[in-house]
């Protein structure tokens, strides 16, 4: 039998697992090449997979919701349509054989008793792979909140737990006295994390199941606030010059570029300006070490209609100009709300903007979006009495006005930083050409 195997594909640069959140074939299944396989979840994107070639689905090695690395084969499909008994029960018993790595975990869903009532108070969220190693290498749940997760938002993996075992089993192989000298503490946490304490639910209560990527954003905002302390500035800007500029020219903008602009665009140029200017904001901390970024890539916070949260990322935006970065947020966001973004459209940030201003907010203390160092709050342009000092004496004027909020990493970036390049963001919009061209 002519057979061909369908594997986990690699969906970005840095990603090396996905979970299999449904498939849309069973075996048996006669299919064409194009045909919707499945759909796999990783940390950053979720994706459809088509199939590369006709044939007949003879094989499923993992239902869904396996967590499984990149390369593993996922389905078989007879390109002649024929299936091939030897190779079946070859495969099948191979399959027991390997029920402690790969398969066992994806049929365990509800396995250990221990680990998912204690999951109750923890902040973590522990892959079904995970639960099942835990639950057959006797992992109590505190060792298991131990371990220092190598994934997005501090996520423990199986690498990370197969490394805690390692360490583990050495550690008790060791002679009584050797360990003494050298207390076995394998995976202990570069950061605690501490369990949330219980909840209690009454009778009138709903309680609602996070869905994967609400968890993935909960571990991201507790991973960020813990490993980096913030800080949050905030400047007052007038912003009537740009204010009277776009709505002035709206109307002419987007029937000459066929894209509506609205402020984003402006704050973002504004912010990329002032990111060149000022590259330690541009950065990443590594250890001890402090990355400054080449490229000046902005992530734009957007609001899902499913109520999630995602940041695709416009690159290079120093490079581009008002209309370049109008469309590219544009087709950013509708991407986003559509879920049609390309893993490496969320890729590479190196800092973000949050429009509190969408929902008619002031002010916002944002949380950073790690690996980056600062991230920058938007609140609602607002028209308000002002004073101007003009030489015939002071005056009070109607003035467009928004706060500007900055966090930042305190690690790196001091006061004194950190207000000097939100101040200049301010300067760059208060100091936006009115008679610009468009
Ligand atoms: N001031 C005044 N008017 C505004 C502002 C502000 N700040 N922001 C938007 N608008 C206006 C905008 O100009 C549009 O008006 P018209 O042009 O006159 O029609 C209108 O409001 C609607 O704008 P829209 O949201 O459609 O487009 P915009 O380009 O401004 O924003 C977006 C694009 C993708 C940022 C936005 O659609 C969005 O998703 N905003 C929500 C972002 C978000 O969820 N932030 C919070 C994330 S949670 O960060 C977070 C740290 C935690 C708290």
């Amino acid at each position: 039998m002519a057979s061909f195997n369908i594997v986990m594909p690699k969906l970005g640069e840095s990603i090396q697992e996905g979970t299999i959140t449904k498939w849309f074939v069973k075996e048996g299944d006669t299919i064409e090449e194009d045909d919707m396989l499945f759909e796999v979840a990783t940390d950053k994107v979720d994706s459809e997979i088509p199939s590369p070639v006709d044939g007949v689905i003879t094989k499923i090695n993992y239902p869904e919701d396996s967590l499984v690395a990149v390369g593993e084969v996922l389905a078989v499909v007879s390109l002649d349509g024929e299936v091939d008994e030897t190779e079946q029960e070859e495969t099948d018993s191979k399959d027991e054989k390997e029920a402690k790595t790969d398969e066992a975990p994806a049929k365990a869903e509800t396995t250990d008793a221990s680990v998912d009532d204690s999951r109750k108070l923890s902040n973590r969220f522990y892959s079904p792979l995970v639960k099942t190693i835990a639950k057959e290498e006797n992992v109590s749940f505190d060792e298991l909140e131990s371990i220092e997760g190598s994934g997005v938002g501090g996520r423990v993996q199986k690498k990370d737990i197969l490394a805690y075992l390692e360490s583990r089993d050495s550690s008790a192989a060791q002679p009584e006295a050797k360990k003494e000298s050298k207390p076995a503490a394998p995976a202990a946490p570069a950061v605690e994390r501490k369990a949330a304490p219980p909840v209690s639910v009454g009778a009138n209560d709903t309680v609602v199941e996070m869905d994967r990527i609400r968890k993935l954003i909960a571990d991201h905002m507790v991973m960020s606030k813990q490993v980096s302390p913030h800080v949050t500035s905030v400047v007052e800007a007038d912003v009537t010059d740009l204010v009277i500029w776009r709505n002035k020219n709206k109307t002419a903008f987007q029937e000459r570029y066929g894209d509506k602009i609205t402020f984003m665009p402006i704050f973002t140029e504004a912010v990329a300006a002032a990111l060149a200017e000022f590259p330690m904001v541009n950065s990443s901390v590594d250890g001890d070490k402090i990355v400054i970024k080449k490229d000046i890539n902005v992530g734009i916070a957007v609001a899902k209609p499913d109520g999630n949260l995602i940041v695709p990322v416009i690159k290079n935006a120093e490079q581009r100009n008002l209309v370049g970065l109008t469309k590219e947020l544009n087709r950013l966001a509708n991407a986003a709300r559509n879920n049609k973004l390309d893993p490496a459209e969320i890729q590479g940030g190196t800092f973000t903007i949050t429009n509190f201003g969408s929902f008619g907010n002031i002010i916002g203390t944002p949380i950073i979006n790690q690996p980056q160092v600062a991230i920058l709050a938007t609140g609602i342009i607002e028209k308000k009495p002002a004073v101007l000092e003009t030489p015939s004496g002071d005056v009070i004027a109607i003035r467009h006005k928004m706060y500007l909020s900055l966090s930042y990493d305190h690690r790196i970036i001091d006061g004194a930083l950190g207000g000097a390049f939100l101040r200049r963001i301010a300067d760059h919009l208060e100091q936006f050409d009115i008679n610009r061209a468009i």
